[in-house]
């Protein structure tokens, strides 16, 4: 027997309302997000949520290694190969895609507190909070490049939030970012010890005036952080390294953007070096996924962002490159995955274009999601936005 993957409690505080606590629990697979789990949290953010006696709801991990690692890509992987069910892909990712956008939408104030890895979907919950907290051994990344996926679960939105030259890095290399980092770039809000974390919950007990939930939960992290900041955050190597990576990711020809990125393979700097490494191996394919999305994602609202998603995603299951670069990182581990095309010149336009046509039939499955009004400019254009001439 294993127990639940996410436990789920409620906090007593002092004047009688509560704290709601998901835990993601299952640290074998890194808090890898599988199906269950994503319906567990989903279940309980729409029960806090309509209860106004839930006045915060925390997401954390019992795990000292990783917050989450991602998403279940091993069970998807599964479907691909003909070895699970055929409706897996669309399930998972629907519920994985509709949890990261209701949790944007929550007016409850949510903590998120990602000690450890924070990579992928797990980055996507995490950025996803309205209060987004790090840690000294915190590590986030979007390296969805390395197994042929992209950048996904909001992504397409939230890099768009962030200069594009800095969008296009993190994208195209998958690069790994400490507290530090992650508050330069504007993915998280306080970089607190890790060890604080009861201080923070105590402080959230001890609260005797809950009017104004969102700014009593900022305050009690803000004052946390000055008293008890992360250790060692470490300078912003972001920073430090900014006008190489801007340099490196301007420019409009893909091909270009890639040369150079991968050139910094070459650079003194360690972790910048890791960065061209990681494109270099990276998939083509999923190199002009990412300049699809960061280009023509610009402008959409929340929900179309993710709307579009889910055809990537669905797309990216029946095409070889992401099983391929799950066999190779995760089933088989050689670390040698044989990509579809060697380089992103040599990707045909309407082979990426068939990345973005809807695979269902009928209504979109996320087509109940609340518009999100003042975000995107034209909602009804949903149904295809990021295709372009020719595809079919
Ligand atoms: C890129 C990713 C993921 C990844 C590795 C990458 C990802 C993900 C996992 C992962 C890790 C450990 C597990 C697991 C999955 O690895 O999204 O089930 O036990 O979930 O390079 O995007």
């Amino acid at each position: 027997m294993t127990g639940p993957r996410v436990h789920q409690t409620e906090i007593k505080l002092n004047d009688g309302r509560c704290l709601g606590q998901l835990t993601l629990n299952h640290p074998k697979a890194l808090n890898a997000l599988r199906l269950d789990m994503v319906e567990t949290l989903q279940r309980a953010i729409d029960a806090w949520e309509a209860r106004d006696d839930v006045v915060a709801i925390v997401i954390d991990a019992d795990s000292d290694k990783a917050f989450c690692a991602g998403g279940d890509i091993v069970n998807l992987y599964r479907s691909s190969v003909g070895d699970g069910e055929a409706d897996y892909p669309e399930r998972f990712f629907t519920a994985e895609y509709r949890l990261c956008h209701d949790l944007r939408r929550l007016s409850t104030p949510c903590i998120a507190w990602g000690h450890g890895i924070v990579m992928g979907g797990g980055c996507g919950v995490f950025a996803a909070a309205s209060h987004r907290v790090l840690t000294e051994t915190s590590r986030l990344a979007m390296p969805e490049i390395k197994i042929g996926l992209f950048p996904d679960c909001a992504a397409t939105w939230f890099f768009n939030r962030m200069p594009a030259y800095l969008a296009r890095f993190l994208a195209l290399t998958g690069a790994s970012l400490n507290a530090a980092d992650s508050l330069f770039a504007g993915l998280a809000d306080h970089a607190i010890s890790h060890a604080a974390k009861a201080d923070v919950l105590a402080g959230l007990a001890a609260v005797d005036d809950w009017r104004d939930p969102q700014t009593t939960v900022a305050w009690i992290l803000a004052e946390t952080e000055a008293a008890r900041p992360a250790a060692e955050a470490g300078e912003a190597r972001l920073q430090a390294h900014l006008d190489t990576i801007r340099q490196a990711a301007s420019g409009a020809d893909l091909t270009q953007i890639v040369e150079r990125l991968s050139g910094l393979a070459t650079a003194d700097d360690a972790w910048l070096a890791e960065a061209g490494h990681n494109l270099i191996a990276g998939c083509p394919v999923t190199a002009h996924l990412v300049y699809r999305q960061l280009e023509f994602g610009r402008y959409l609202s929340l929900r179309e962002a993710i709307q579009t998603e889910l055809a990537m995603a669905l797309q990216c299951c029946a095409h070889p490159d992401f099983p391929e670069g799950v066999r190779a990182l995760l089933i088989d581990k050689d670390q040698q995955p044989r990509w579809r095309f060697k380089h992103v010149a040599e990707v045909p336009a309407n082979y990426v274009d068939r990345h973005f046509v809807p695979p269902w039939t009928g209504r979109h499955p996320l087509a109940d999601l609340a518009p999100s009004p003042g975000f995107g400019i034209d909602d009804a254009a949903a149904a295809q936005p990021m295709s372009v001439a020719g595809a079919s």
